[in-house]
This record gives structure tokens, sequence and C-alpha cells, in this order.
């Protein structure tokens, strides 16, 4: 079956997990990936987090797959002139160096437009231009600077980071949509261009009800359905709202039967307005439905705790499962809190290839996620991840090497 970006070719200069993230999700859509690592170490997630020693680390075999790998130390002159080539043969290059990395190695934007016009350069960077354009940038300094840590925990707590890395592979996300939109672009326009997804605007894209809820907070002075209120102040910014719902349907995290030994015995449950009378007779409260304070939504947001803590009650009596049983029969919006345990081991996650076990010629087998985004005329087949420079001489024949010149560029130290 062909893929959707069958003839695609991609130079991926990228490295940890932002670059990595849209590489490898452009790479299950059918896109050749020639990511070009560093001889000697390669991208140094090879060797972090390491569970075998000597195995590359589940860091890097779950953000690499179906990747060629090729080493070139593109600092030297030599290397340059292979990176010259793979520019020329390449539709878009992916870098998520340190700002001005790319520049100060000599391939500026006006130098990769004289060596291939079409080419489309992608880059990840911490920020946008302004303030901090020249900053590093790892995943939870742009939680923090993109207004998810401000907003996130409990009211009576510091900020929290959230364990979606939501700066890195979000991030990733955004350009790999970037990066297919330059693509269909150029087929009008015959020209590459630059796109950019700094992981800062990236958070705050994903933080946009935030800044929805900035506002209403500026002409109103309070959010009904925070936390916060009735009883509490609010401050002049957007507070942490707990387990609150961020949408229009107040919601909460409820301990389930077994959560005073099980960290994970809880359940979202939902108080969607549509199915109050069936929330009312499921927690035996039905006088609740006529009752004033209760029978209206804009009545219940004066009571928000004491409704969870009545349900709570109930949910208390069973565990999660057959909370999520019950609810469902109702329809009332509920979700169990999945430990990652229970989640590799969901049968119907691994029938969808949403969990996928993969064989690796050092580290034997492992467990990954694969393709979230499924296509019906383009399937993903996750491949294993490239062991470091694996494809080098593939690649610099088809670039038109011979064995010689190989041999000696490796000799010489550049690949
Ligand atoms: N051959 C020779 N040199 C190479 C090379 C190669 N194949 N590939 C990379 N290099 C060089 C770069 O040119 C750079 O050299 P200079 O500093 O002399 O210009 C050097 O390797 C290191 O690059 P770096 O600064 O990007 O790497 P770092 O480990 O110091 O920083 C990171 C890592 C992630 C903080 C930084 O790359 C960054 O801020 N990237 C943008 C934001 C981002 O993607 N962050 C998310 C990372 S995922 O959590």
């Amino acid at each position: 079956m062909s893929k959707a970006l069958d003839g695609v070719r991609i130079l991926d200069f990228t490295h940890v997990q932002s670059g990595p993230t849209c590489t490898q999700l452009l790479a299950w859509f059918g896109a050749d990936v020639i990511k070009v690592e560093k001889s000697g170490d390669g991208d140094a997630t090879r060797a972090q987090l390491r569970d075998i020693p000597h195995a590359d680390s589940l860091y890097f075999t779950m953000l690499n797959h179906n990747k060629r790998s090729v080493t070139l130390d593109t600092k030297k002159p030599k290397g340059k002139a292979v990176l010259e080539k793979l520019i020329k043969t390449c539709d878009v290059m992916v870098e998520n160096f340190a700002p001005g990395a790319l520049d100060r190695m000599g391939f500026t934007w006006e130098r990769i437009q004289e060596l291939n016009p079409r080419m489309i350069v992608a880059s990840v960077k911490g920020f946008g231009p302004g303030p901090y354009e020249l900053c590093k940038v790892y995943e939870n300094v742009a939680q923090c600077a993109g207004g998810s840590a401000s907003t996130t925990g409990f009211p009576d707590g510091p900020p929290m980071v959230t364990g979606a890395q939501i700066g890195d592979s979000g991030t990733g996300l955004h350009l790999a949509l970037g990066i297919v939109a330059a693509l269909y672009q150029r087929n009008s326009t015959g020209r590459g261009q630059k796109v950019l997804a700094a992981m800062q605007d990236s958070v705050l894209n994903l933080c946009r009800v935030k800044l929805r809820d900035q506002q209403r907070l500026e002409r109103t002075g309070v959010m009904k359905e925070y936390p916060q209120y009735p009883d509490e102040h609010f401050g002049n910014a957007v507070p942490r709202a707990g387990n609150a719902s961020g949408g229009g349907q107040p919601g909460s995290i409820l301990k389930c039967k077994g959560w005073e030994t099980d960290p994970n015995a809880y359940i979202y449950f939902i108080t969607q307005a549509a199915v109050w009378p069936a929330v009312c007779k499921v927690i035996g409260e039905e006088s609740w439905i006529d009752d004033a304070a209760y029978a209206t939504p804009g009545a219940r947001l004066l009571h928000l705790k004491p409704i969870f803590a009545r349900i709570e009650q109930w949910t208390k009596t069973k565990d999660k499962f057959e909370v999520m049983e019950i609810l469902n029969q109702y329809d009332i919006p509920c979700g169990p809190i999945l430990s990652m345990k229970e989640i590799a081991e969901e049968p119907s996650l691994r029938e969808t290839g949403t969990i996928v076990e993969i064989d690796h010629p050092v580290r034997g087998k492992y467990l990954t996620v694969g393709n979230p985004i499924k296509m019906s005329d383009s399937k993903t087949e996750v491949t294993r991840s490239p062991l470091l420079g694996e494809h080098t001489d593939e690649v610099m024949m088809q670039l038109g090497y011979s064995r010689e010149e190989i041999d000696e560029l490796r000799a010489d130290g550049i690949i």
C-alpha cells in the first residue's frame, strides 16, 4: 500500500525529543527520513536514561522509529560538502539546534536556498523572536513559559508541570503540520519556505482555554466553575484549578474502591447538564432533580464541592471499572484514571497499533506508542529505530559516493 508522504525526503537534523517526534510522524506517513548525527555518540538521547548497558535507550528508540541514521561531522569542510549534497536531494530539513547553531555551521537560510530553492527548513526553537529568542529550552521551561505551569496544580500548591510532554512532543506535532502545509503550498509556488514552531507558542496554543479564562476573569472578576468559587477570592491572573474541568461541564477526580492502597483508584466524573437526572438517580439523590438548589447548572455551581463529595460517597463503593460501566449505561461522561501499567497491558490499544511491540537487535523487545493518527489509505507500520550510522554507506552511495571515497571519509573521521 502507498503512503501519504511517499517520495518526500527529509533531512532530519533533529535531536532529543521535540524535533525527533516530528520527523518520526513524517516517517510514519511514508517520508524517507535520514537522521544526520554526530559521529561518535550521535543523538545524546541514545545514552540517556539507559536501562540496558550499551543498548540505545528507550528514550531514543521510542522517538526515532522508521528512520535511517547517517553519521556526519558537519563542521568539517568535507562533511559540509556531504551535507550540501543531502540538502540538494531532500525536500525538507528539520532541525532543533540551539538558536544560531545552523548559521554557525555555515548553513544559513540564504545558503540553503542557494543550494535548493525548493527546500523547506523547519525549526523548533524554545521561543519565537523577542527577548528570549537566544535561550536554550527544554520541556519544562516551555511548560512554564507557555502558561501551563501557572495554571496546573492545586489552588494552595505551587505551579506544576504535567507529565504530558506538551513542550517537546506537542511542538513536534505542530511543526509536522507546518511542514505538511509547506509541502502543499510548494506544489503551487515551487518554492520552499521557513517553518518555525516555538515551544512557548505551542504550549500556549494548548493552553488556549486559560487565556480565555484570563479575559473572563478580567471582565467579571470570578469564574464560577473554578474551585475558588464561591468561597475564595480570585486574584488578577487565572488561578490553578486542581482537577476542575476546563470546559462548561463541571467535573472532578473522585476516589473509587481501593483508593487507600491503589494510587490510581480514581475516576474523572463529569456532571454534564443533559444527564443530571441520571446522575441523581445513580447516586440515590432523586430529590435533587427538582430541588431548586440543584436543578439547574447555574444553581449547581454554588454547590459543586458538596455535590462531588456526595457522588464520591457512591464512587467509593465501586472500583473504577464498575463505576465506568454503570455510568456509561446512562451516557454519563467519565474516565477511569489508568496507570501506565494498565495502558501498556490494554489489549484494544495493541489491536489498533496505538501500543506496539518492537524487536531491536541490541535491546530485544520493547513497547512503544505507535502512530496516534490513523489513516485509511496510509497505514503505519512501525519499524525499529536505526543503530548509530547504520545507513551511512547506503545513503552515501545514493548520493553518488564510491566505495573508496566512503572509506576515505571514514578514515578522516568525517562519517
Ligand atoms: N556534526 C558536527 N557538529 C554538530 C552536528 C554534527 N552532525 N550536529 C550538531 N552539531 C553541533 C551544533 O552545530 C552545535 O555546535 P555549536 O554550539 O558550536 O554551534 C552543537 O553540536 C550542539 O548543539 P546544541 O547547542 O543544539 O545542543 P545542546 O545539547 O547544547 O542543547 C538543546 C540542546 C535542546 C537545549 C538545544 O538544542 C535547544 O535549545 N534546541 C531548541 C529547542 C529544543 O528543541 N528544545 C527541546 C529539546 S527536546 O527536550
